[in-house]
């Protein structure tokens, strides 16, 4: 029989397990989304209002489902529109299966109706990890096999397929579908826990048998791969402080646990005496730019799943390059067979920074606002988001000046309850799609969002797709006046005044009534202002059974410890 080229698509979507499609409709897509339509038990389809926002969730979806989502935007503009969610989905390695509707074949180079002069895929070229225009219909079952067995192999990442417009209406015998070498999908599996080189785990088995001042800075990929239990072992083994970076994807140890050193930076008083520094799945890019160095004479232990990462950022004397979960569990495995070095003197100086980090997070905690009129300290929005929300809550996080607060702060027993955006990827305007990305993926849990007002100004058309969808993601937006961030550096690196920043605009001057924005999206809002009064919007939020914004007056207090820790 024979099937359109869009149905196709829709078959082998199906076929590959993708179950959530995203979406904006436009010349050319109409038999595709029809495809998709016809098949919506199995995919679920959401058309948001901008290819930025559709991108943007589906990066927040393949974050939390560890597989990519699909998603068709419209020829060169959509394409254009969407590149943000490429971008950030290749930072923070996220799978996602990025479509391009393109010009027909016919058509093609006629510089036409929404035409592109080239290859719409050369638009993301350097940012995925595969690209291809499917040259006709019977190459549809090879293009996504491979383009779906790309994007889920460690580094995950994003992949570009571009559909020619006329390629959804080709005919084709749906005998195509078997007879690619690629079907069914068990005929391309493939087994990714790629273990690092034994005479690599020996030499720093070796490494850290001898250390007497060893330090672990911590990463995403320990969170992605589920290996924080095993690195939890491994710094209790060692007894070794364990640092995070400025801003991280995924958070990839407990700070709540005893060895939790708080945020990387060159002048770590604990990084500054390292012998050896094991670099677990980290990318190493402060909040200022600068790089986080380990001391030049420590020897270092660099673990990744992309050989491309050895050497980018720092020296690897060891490098391990393996799946994050094995190349852990064999370091483990390999320590384990040798005899345990006493550290004592170490194990005092760690007891006593972290001990000396506690306290001074308290003193933190207990800051009242520093501002002349009424508003809830970044501190203070954290525990109550964490009373109130409770330790199941999964926490995306992008309040910018707020994150080093959060990473500190918010107890994270399980880290991997943590989403947030790292310095490479540094995207304002991701919080709130990824946010509702995350939500869709994980419809069970309860999924709450803190980003800046600043930023949420990038996206927040986005927060309106939560409503048509009624997608039950509680958004709380950091109103502290505007982009506090760029004005520091601004203030502090070019001397400019107080005055300057507001002729710049970069205050929120006039104030946005972000809760009556929700409203006027058809989401329920409130505005607080005083600690009380955010306990009750909260909880409110947290009783409500679809979206809720909840838009807090914040102290930017928040800036002086972040800048603290990132020009320490
Ligand atoms: C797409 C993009 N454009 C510009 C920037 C530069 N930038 C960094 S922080 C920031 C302002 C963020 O403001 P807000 O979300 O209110 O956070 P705050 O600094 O107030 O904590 C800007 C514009 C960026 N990171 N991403
Ligand atoms: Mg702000």
């Amino acid at each position: 029989m024979k099937i359109s080229g869009a149905e196709l698509i829709a078959r082998c979507l199906i076929a590959h397990g993708i179950t959530h499609v995203f979406n904006v409709p436009g010349l050319g897509l109409q038999p595709l989304i029809d495809a998709l339509r016809k098949h919506h038990n199995e995919l679920q389809y959401f058309c948001g209002p901008s290819e930025t926002a559709v991108a943007l969730m589906a990066d927040g979806y393949g974050r939390a489902c560890r597989k990519p989502a699909f998603v068709n935007v419209y020829h060169a503009s959509g394409t254009a529109l969407a590149m943000v969610g490429v971008t950030t989905a290749w930072a923070d390695h996220s799978p996602m299966l990025f479509t391009s509707t393109t010009t027909s074949r016919k058509l093609a180079r006629s510089d036409g109706y929404a035409s592109v002069p080239r290859d719409v895929t050369e638009m993301s070229r350097q940012f995925v990890k595969w690209d291809w225009e499917v040259p006709s219909a019977d190459r549809i079952p090879e293009a996504i096999a491979r383009a779906v067995a790309i994007a889920q192999t460690p580094p995950m990442g994003p992949v570009h397929l571009a559909f020619p417009a006329d390629l959804y209406l080709e005919e084709v015998d749906e005998a195509v579908l078997h007879q690619t070498p690629l079907y069914p999908p068990g005929r391309l599996r493939g087994y990714t826990r790629t273990r690092p080189d034994a005479a690599g785990i020996e030499a720093a088995a070796e490494l850290l048998s001898k250390a007497e001042h060893p330090v672990i800075v911590t990463g995403n990929d320990v969170a992605q791969f589920e290996a924080v239990d095993l690195l939890v072992h491994l710094a209790e083994f060692l007894g070794a402080p364990v640092l995070g970076e400025p801003y991280v994807a995924y958070m990839g140890f407990p700070n709540t646990h005893p060895l939790y050193a708080g945020r990387c930076s060159s002048t770590h008083p604990l990084l500054s005496q390292a012998d050896v520094v094991i670099i677990a799945g980290a990318e190493l890019t402060g909040g200022s730019g600068a790089a986080l160095l380990p001391p030049r004479n420590a020897q270092v232990i660099f673990m990744t799943s992309n050989p491309l990462d050895l050497g980018k950022q720092t020296w690897a004397d060891v490098g391990l390059i393996g799946h994050p979960k094995e190349n852990l569990r064999e370091l483990v495995e390999a320590l384990d067979t040798k005899p345990r070095k006493p550290r004592p003197q170490w194990a005092a100086t760690v007891n006593s920074f972290v001990g000396a980090f506690r306290s001074q997070l308290k003193v933190e905690q207990a800051k009242p606002a520093s501002t002349p009129y009424d508003s809830v300290t970044v501190p203070e929005i954290i525990s109550s988001v964490h009373e109130i929300f409770g330790p199941d809550a999964v926490v995306l996080d992008h309040s910018t000046t707020g994150t080093s607060y959060m990473l500190d702060m918010l107890p994270l027993d399980n880290p991997q309850r943590y989403f947030g955006i790292t310095g490479r990827a540094s995207a304002q305007g991701w919080g709130a799609p990824a946010a509702i990305g995350v939500q869709i993926a994980l419809p069970d849990r309860q999924v709450v969002a803190l980003v800046g007002d600043g930023g949420f100004m990038f996206t927040s058309n986005s927060f309106y797709a939560a409503a048509l969808w009624n997608v039950p993601v509680k958004l709380i937006v950091l109103a502290n006046g505007g982009w506090h961030d760029v004005a520091y550096t601004a203030k502090h690196s070019r001397g400019w005044t107080d005055e300057e920043i507001r002729e710049a605009r970069w205050v929120a001057e006039p104030k946005v009534d972000f809760a009556g924005m929700a409203a006027s999206f058809g989401i329920e809002g409130r505005r607080a202002n005083t600690r009380a009064g955010l306990n009750a919007a909260l909880a409110q939020a947290r009783d409500a059974s679809g979206p809720f914004l909840v838009e807090v007056e914040t102290d930017p207090a928040a800036t002086d410890y972040y800048v603290r820790w990132i020009t320490r």
